[in-house]
């Protein structure tokens, strides 16, 4: 799939620090990589009510991510994918009287376009689900003859040949819940609610996810080899999506909150089923963006989209601005004022930055850099250039020529704020 035009990375003095964040799955500062070349997998769109505010605060807080491992001097490699093929997807195109095709197709320009106005450096692999079909039959197989997936029935498929649908048994994996640490009750609670099944008749455990789905009447299918015609459950897509563009293990699969519980417990272990026990190194989550004290959803149709917001003729960097006032690892609700705000403090770091000389920046950079490297700690390095700008525009520090150039390139390649 194609990704959007990366923006321009400005070259800044010295190096960040290693990167710490707090792993999803133990509570736990650690090292986001590794080593010197670091892997990322978010995962991406399901491409309808694209793009929400609650997307872009996801999509900007692994940015940022990725922005300050290349301060310290790291490659990375940024996985993603579209779930152009997903029953929330099929049932919009159905409601709306849309070819599925065209709605994804549609959705996922305009995702390409926010991400551009919003800085957000594009994905190396960037995968739809359409797109790796024979690689999903296969790793489906292989779970299948390993005995770690099993067939049920599905009399109401098309083409009823008694193959069935294909369900993983997570009583293959003995490591299964430990991404989210839940207990049973929530887990069925979270499985019922996010797109599982856990009441279908003829599984092994309630919880036990759809890997192949055999084609039904109205739906689209894809040849499935030995699995018959059908199409591709949905945790099984980030598994192989992120195994063959990262490698296993990789170092940080990322998402909002909600995909905690089921996605990536079931991602995770269908990874290690595939490959002796190895999935994401770390498992991160940004929290929920609200709106009117609700997680903005599709489902519930409180939204604010990105390009609703171009239109009017925000600035996209206003809207990133707000985001990155949120530590990204909180809940918190859009609001007019959170805009309002970032669009006060946009101008005033414009005008802050406007002369030739001012404070010196050395110690800002450090204290942005340390920010970033505690848990992408934005609100922190908001506030230090928050400080900057407060004494370039007093005028009273002796002013130090260039030092706004270096503050505008920091903010550009850091925050990825372009002033
Ligand atoms: N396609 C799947 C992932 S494989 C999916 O969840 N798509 S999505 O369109 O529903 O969400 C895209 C990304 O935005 C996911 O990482 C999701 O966790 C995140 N997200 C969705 N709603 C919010 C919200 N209100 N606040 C923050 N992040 C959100
Ligand atoms: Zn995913």
């Amino acid at each position: 799939m194609l990704t959007w035009p990366p923006p321009f990375i400005p070259q800044i003095p010295g190096r960040g620090f290693p990167v710490q964040v707090r792993d999803s799955s133990t509570d736990r500062l650690v090292l986001a990589a590794a080593g010197q070349d670091a892997t990322l997998y978010v995962c991406g769109i399901t491409p309808y009510d694209a793009t929400h505010l609650g997307h872009a605060a996801t999509y900007v807080a692994f940015d940022v991510l990725g922005r300050a491992w290349r301060d310290s001097g790291y490659t990375v490699r940024y996985a993603s994918n579209v779930t152009d093929v997903d029953d929330p997807l099929l049932e919009r195109a159905a409601a709306t009287g849309v070819d599925w095709r065209d709605l994804a197709a549609e959705q996922t320009a305009l995702y390409a376009e926010d991400m551009t106005a919003l800085a957000v450096i594009p994905p190396d692999v960037y995968s739809g689900v359409v797109e790796v079909i024979p690689a999903v039959v296969e790793a489906v197989e292989v779970l299948l003859a390993a005995g770690a997936a099993y067939r049920v029935p599905s009399p109401d498929a098309l083409d009823d040949d008694g193959l069935g649908d294909v369900y993983a048994d997570l009583s293959a994996d003995i490591d299964f819940g430990a991404v989210a640490g839940l207990d049973d009750d929530t887990m069925r609670a979270l499985s019922r609610e996010r797109g599982g099944d856990p009441e279908r008749p003829g599984k092994r455990a309630p919880l036990d996810p759809l890997l192949w789905r055999r084609e039904r009447s109205g739906e689209p299918a894809w040849d499935g080899g030995s699995l018959g015609r059908g199409r591709p459950g949905w945790h099984i897509e980030c598994a192989v999506i992120a195994r063959d563009a990262l490698g296993l293990p990789f170092d940080v699969e990322g998402g909002g909150s909600d995909l905690l519980f089921p996605h990536h417990e079931m991602s995770t272990s269908h990874a290690r089923l595939l490959d002796s026990g190895h999935g994401a190194r770390v498992h991160l989550h940004t929290g929920m963006v609200g709106l009117g004290g609700h997680k903005m959803s599709k489902s519930r149709g409180n939204l604010v989209l990105v390009s609703a917001l171009r239109e009017q003729g925000v600035d996209p960097m206003a809207v990133r601005l707000a985001i990155l006032a949120h530590r990204y690892r909180d809940d918190w609700d859009w609001t007019d004022a959170e805009l309002h705000a970032a669009q006060d403090r946009l101008e005033r770091w414009r005008r802050a930055v406007s002369g030739n000389g001012g404070p010196d920046a050395d110690s800002t950079l450090a204290a942005v850099r340390v920010a970033l490297a505690d848990d992408l700690d934005t609100p922190a390095a908001l506030a230090a250039v928050d400080a900057w700008a407060d004494l370039a525009l007093a005028g009273t520090a002796e002013p130090v020529e260039g030092a706004p150039g270096i503050m505008g390139r920091l903010l550009d390649a850091l925050l990825g704020i372009r002033l």
